[in-house]
């Protein structure tokens, strides 16, 4: 005995995936420790708390079920759209709720994590506040979050300069106040978009450092009524049967008609009555948007005239149009105020495409052309998505088969779930899954509730390991990379394809064939014994 206390499952990160996945284990019986990195539950929302900060996806459709029907009743959300404080409570409420705090153990960052093959075993290895401790499970669960490593570029004197840095995805929790300040935000992401408004109110002068240009869509964000919350309510058991049912995750309908087939001024009125709703829905109105170039130019170019039409200087608002890839490539933004954010007196926009960055001073940003005087800098920069997290820590396999090696040109799963050679690990809206392409809370508890059925497969029928076969795999990802060349997606240099971090492998990570299609493909295999999986019995080294 190794003198490491000794569990049934390690769950890491303590956002939506890893809240569910510690719940539905305990239930099961299984003896779990949820390791969070964070001083508090939230994931993504414990990080992400810069000014601004909410969800693009409606409150009702974002609370995560808990497959607790009680749950959608008693949570009264009170926007349309979650604010960062408000997704807090909520999954604080959830951490009480359900007690789980008791296996939680925060401040903990995951180092390593080694398979044992003699004992079918995890050893993972966590810092904590008591410093280095070591667990040994037979289950090793990855909720490690799709964004939650910060991107910091590698801008050459950013140790200089001698105001303050910020990152939105590493955010201070004590107020940050910018009132009078000179500020500079590089990136025009969905948090760029979400935080430019709300700095803007307060700093005397804000640049706003715009490589590329994006496509942002009013939220129309406003007080969930009574009467609305009332009627969610009320309609909660078949909006969630719908959201199961949906390739989006939502539940809306998917689209059947065709841009293509529609003419254009019933078209125009449908993204018109969709930008007056306000929402990322719709990039979703058509079917053929994320397919068709010319069906997708279409809603670009109706954007484009949104723009022309709330940018009061021409020029300006050319900058802040996006030409050079379809739209949702990249991830859709959805705004409050951010274009309109270009007609105040203290905002400038600064393309530094044409004029790029070439170094952070002591003072500010150096661009090849220009100095801009600072005194505080946030980076807006995005995060090294889907993989980054999973890749920070040191995890061997079989054989000593390392991730870092495995994923070397790219991310390889099966079902986003399973990797070859890492038996009994799971991750969760990892690369692979549709998560980020759908509503990605509907998709976790999908992968919650397989991963916790599969599991008790394994015990039902005395499997010691599960994994994935590598032609299975192989199979998954050759999918994976069809689904997305029948799409616009490669047309964008996004975080799905690895484009925003310089070295980083590009591959189209996530799944684009949507929730539905994916949940229809898990619940096959699930039936036919868990095709593709290699399943080790207990008591033999022969594999099913
Ligand atoms: P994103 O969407 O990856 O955006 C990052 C932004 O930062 C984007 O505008 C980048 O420009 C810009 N960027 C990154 N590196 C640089 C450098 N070196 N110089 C200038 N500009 C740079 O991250 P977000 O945090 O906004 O959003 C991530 C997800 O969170 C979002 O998709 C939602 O799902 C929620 P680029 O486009 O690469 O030219």
């Amino acid at each position: 005995m190794s003198g490491a206390q000794q569990v049934d499952a390690v769950v890491v990160g303590a956002g939506f995936a890893g809240l569910y996945m510690l719940k539905r284990l305990r239930e099961r019986g299984l003896n779990s420790v949820l390791l969070e990195r964070g001083a508090g539950v939230g994931g993504t929302w414990y990080w992400n708390r810069y000014p601004g900060a909410k969800c693009d996806v409606e409150s009702p459709f974002y609370s995560m079920s808990f497959d607790d029907p009680a749950l959608d009743q008693e949570w009264e959300w009170s926007t349309r759209y979650p604010d960062q404080a408000e997704l807090m409570s909520f999954m604080n409420h959830v951490a009480d709720r359900f007690n789980l705090r008791e296996d939680i153990r925060l401040e903990s960052s995951v180092e390593s994590a080694t398979f044992d093959e003699s004992s079918n075993t995890w050893s993972v290895t966590y810092r904590g506040p008591d410093g280095e401790k070591t667990l040994e499970s037979r289950f090793f669960i990855l909720a490690t979050g799709c964004l939650s490593v910060p991107n910091v570029p590698k801008f050459e004197g950013l140790e200089n300069f001698k105001g303050s840095v910020y990152h939105t995805g590493d955010w201070p929790h004590e107020e940050v106040d910018f009132t009078g300040l000179r500020v500079g935000v590089i990136g025009t992401g969905s948090s760029g978009v979400q935080l430019i408004p709300e700095v803007a109110k307060e700093a005397s002068e804000l640049k706003v450092f715009q490589r590329t240009a994006n496509y942002s869509v009013p939220a129309n964000n406003g007080p969930l009524t009574a009467e609305k919350l009332a009627k969610v309510k009320e309609e909660f058991p078949e909006i969630r049967e719908k959201m199961r049912n949906t390739g989006t995750g939502m539940p809306t309908p998917d689209p059947t008609e065709l841009v293509s087939n529609t003419p254009d001024e019933v078209v125009r009125k449908v993204f018109e009555d969709h930008w007056t709703l306000g929402s990322f829905a719709i990039q979703n109105t058509f079917a053929d948007l994320a397919i068709n170039q010319e069906s997708n130019d279409k809603l670009a170019h109706f954007i484009h005239e949104k723009i022309d039409g709330i940018v009061e200087d021409p020029e300006v608002a050319e900058k802040l149009k996006a030409r050079e890839y379809p739209v949702g490539s990249k991830r859709i933004c959805v705004d409050s105020n951010y274009y309109e954010t270009f007609n105040r007196s203290n905002v400038e926009l600064v393309d530094v495409k044409s004029d790029p960055i070439t170094s952070i001073t002591e003072t500010g940003v150096a661009t090849q052309n220009k100095e801009y005087e600072l005194d505080a800098l946030v980076l807006a920069t995005g995060f090294d998505a889907m993989t980054g997290a999973i890749m920070n820590i040191d995890i061997q396999g079989r054989d000593g088969k390392r991730i870092q090696e495995y994923w070397d040109a790219g991310p390889l799963t099966y079902l986003g779930l399973s990797v070859a050679g890492f038996p009994n690990m799971f991750s969760l809206a990892g690369p692979g899954s549709p998560s980020v392409l759908t509503n990605v809370v509907a998709a976790i508890e999908q992968h919650v509730e397989w991963v916790d059925e599969h599991i008790g497969y394994l015990d039902e029928h005395d499997f010691a390991t599960s994994e994935a076969h590598p032609d299975y795999e192989r199979e998954w990802v050759d999918h994976v990379n069809e689904i997305a060349n029948m799409t616009l997606f490669l047309k964008g240099a996004s975080w799905y394809l690895g484009a925003n971090v310089p070295g980083k492998p590009r591959v189209f990570m996530p799944y684009a064939g949507g929730l539905k299609a994916y949940r229809d493909r898990c619940e096959e295999i699930a039936a036919n014994g868990y095709e593709g999986f290699q399943l080790v019995k207990r008591d033999a080294n022969a594999m099913s």
